[in-house]
């Protein structure tokens, strides 16, 4: 078996290829990364060469295929158990809080879009985003009052949860969401974390601008 490959997008923009990417190098797989610039030209094309959904990420093992970010998350706590926690009260809490963001957070999603180089931008807080915004912190506390002894992750341990959260701390970066006591230590230690870091640099070396996902320039 050849090594493992993960297509993504733009490490800049592409929120679901963080997921993925920071899932799969937390475990220590090794993986070939391929980037697929997106909207750039041919970048369907060359997406659907790959699967039949056209969108990254997409995790392929010999003739294995699997798309969509919660897919490939249980794929790989399949056979990789450690990213989901050992109890199976907190896994349900960890696959919850994961589904409602795959699902859900519309809001934040549609305004804030990832935008990992980009600082200082300034966006109206209608009531859906501070909605989101809150709940966001609320699951953040929570988890991390509850499993504060146990390491400085969601569940202790890093779990799925905390590849799909990831995102956000960008988000509230760029967008100056202030963010304070447990949650915002949070945020930081997310910031802060050496794999994140790795994708940031990555992400600020880029060049290729998506229009529609800048966002808030004043
Ligand atoms: N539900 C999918 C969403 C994937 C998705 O929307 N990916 C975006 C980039 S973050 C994409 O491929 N956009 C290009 C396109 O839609 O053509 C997942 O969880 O993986």
């Amino acid at each position: 078996m050849g090594k493992p490959k993960l297509i993504i997008g733009n490490k800049n923009y592409s929120s679901w290829s963080l997921r993925a990417w920071l899932m799969l190098t937390k475990l220590g797989i090794e993986f070939e990364e391929i980037q697929v610039l997106l909207f750039s030209e041919g970048y369907k094309e060359k997406l659907l060469y790959y699967s039949p959904a056209g969108k990254v990420p997409i995790y392929i093992e010999d003739d294995l295929v699997v798309w969509d970010t919660l897919a490939i998350g249980e794929y790989l706590a399949e056979k990789y158990p450690a990213l989901l926690p050992a109890n199976v009260k907190q896994r349900a809490e960890a696959r919850s809080i994961s589904a409602e963001m795959h699902s859900g957070f519309l809001a934040l999603r549609g305004s804030m879009p990832m935008n990992c180089r980009a600082l200082n931008r300034k966006i109206t807080l209608v009531t859906e985003l501070g909605e989101d915004i809150q709940r966001i912190k609320t699951i953040w506390t929570k988890y991390r009052t509850e499993n504060a002894e146990a390491g400085s992750w969601l569940f202790g341990s890093f779990s799925m949860a905390d590849a799909m959260f990831a995102p956000v701390a960008f988000r509230f970066r760029t967008y100056g969401i202030p963010c304070d006591s447990i949650a915002g230590e949070y945020m930081d230690m997310v910031l802060n974390d050496p794999d994140i870091q790795r994708w940031y640099d990555s992400a600020r070396r880029e060049r290729a601008v998506i229009e529609e996902e800048e966002v808030g320039i004043v």
